[in-house]
């Protein structure tokens, strides 16, 4: 298929070949778009480089989105290597590991801070500093989880980042919309990613989730990059500051 032909795409958060943006770019590659990558640390440089090249990126650079001049750093190799950029893909999340467990009412300032410093407040910096080389129908897409709606035991102060982001989402929406750049998220079911590793409990999420969505069964990469490859294609020309979910069914489940 040929549904991005032609079309730029920046990638924010591949860290290895099990992220959600990786298998985004690997679908927005295989549909004819051109990709350029960024990387959070120079701890990531050996992973996303090798991927960039499988990918054919036109530019792999370090972009820690908590910091404006790296940001806006991306932005000049991107204006220098596309022109204009027609898809935006932010999969970007952090909160300190200590906030991931335990009681929300115990969350230290600081680590809310980063966490919708990161989290949140990054897509809007990203927006900002994209907008001048936005193209008329660009799109931008974030990842969100269902904890930003109910309460996930441990999701903690990241529930509190997801609603930021999916409120951002909107108000985005409506400043950009006039220029024809749409704005959407996806809401994805959880995933065994590095993002998943280390959080007590993902293995029983992952079951309930085979149990008790309409599916049953849970998703994957691939079927989150389907659903990207929708909003980020003149398929969805109609839909902005949406949260469309990927997640199995499992949030329509009342009792
Ligand atoms: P991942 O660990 O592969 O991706 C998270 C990315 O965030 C990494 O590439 C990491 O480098 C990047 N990142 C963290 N801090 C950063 C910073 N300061 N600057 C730039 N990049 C930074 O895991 P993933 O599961 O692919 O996560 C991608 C997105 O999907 C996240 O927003 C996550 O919240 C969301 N999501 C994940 C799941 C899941 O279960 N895995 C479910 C729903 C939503
Ligand atoms: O958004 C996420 C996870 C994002 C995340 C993961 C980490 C782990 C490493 C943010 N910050 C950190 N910080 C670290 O130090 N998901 C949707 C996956 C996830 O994480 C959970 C979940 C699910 C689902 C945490 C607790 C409960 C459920």
């Amino acid at each position: 298929m040929d549904l991005l032909k032609g079309k730029n795409a920046v990638i924010f958060g591949v860290a290895n070949d099990k992220s959600i943006a990786y298998a985004i770019s690997k679908a927005f590659k295989e549909n004819g778009a051109t990709l350029g990558f960024t990387y959070a640390g120079e701890a990531l440089k050996k992973r996303v480089e090798p991927i960039s090249e499988e990918l054919n990126g036109a530019f792999c650079l370090q972009c820690d989105v908590s910091k404006d001049e790296d940001i806006a750093l991306t932005v000049e190799v991107a204006k220098e290597k596309f022109g204009k950029v027609d898809i935006l893909v932010h999969s970007v999340a952090f909160a300190p590991q200590e906030a991931l467990k335990g009681r929300f009412v115990d969350t230290p300032r600081d680590a809310f801070k980063i966490a919708l410093d990161i989290s949140a407040y990054s897509l809007v910096a990203l927006c900002k500093a994209y907008e001048p080389i936005f193209s008329q129908n660009a799109s931008v897409i974030t990842l969100t989880y269902y904890g930003s709606v109910k309460v996930v035991q441990n999701y903690n102060v990241m529930g509190v980042a997801k609603a930021a982001l999916e409120s951002s989402v909107r108000y985005l929406a409506n400043d950009l919309g006039g220029n024809g750049v749409r704005v959407n998220a996806i809401s994805a079911g959880p995933i065994k990613t590095l993002a998943a590793s280390g959080i007590s409990g993902f293995r029983t999420i992952l079951s309930q989730i085979e149990e008790r969505a309409p599916l049953k069964r849970n998703v994957t990469q691939e079927d989150v990059a389907k659903a990207a490859l929708f909003l980020c294609s003149d398929l969805s020309n109609g839909v902005t500051g949406d949260v469309l979910y990927v997640d199995s069914g499992y949030n329509i489940l009342g009792l």
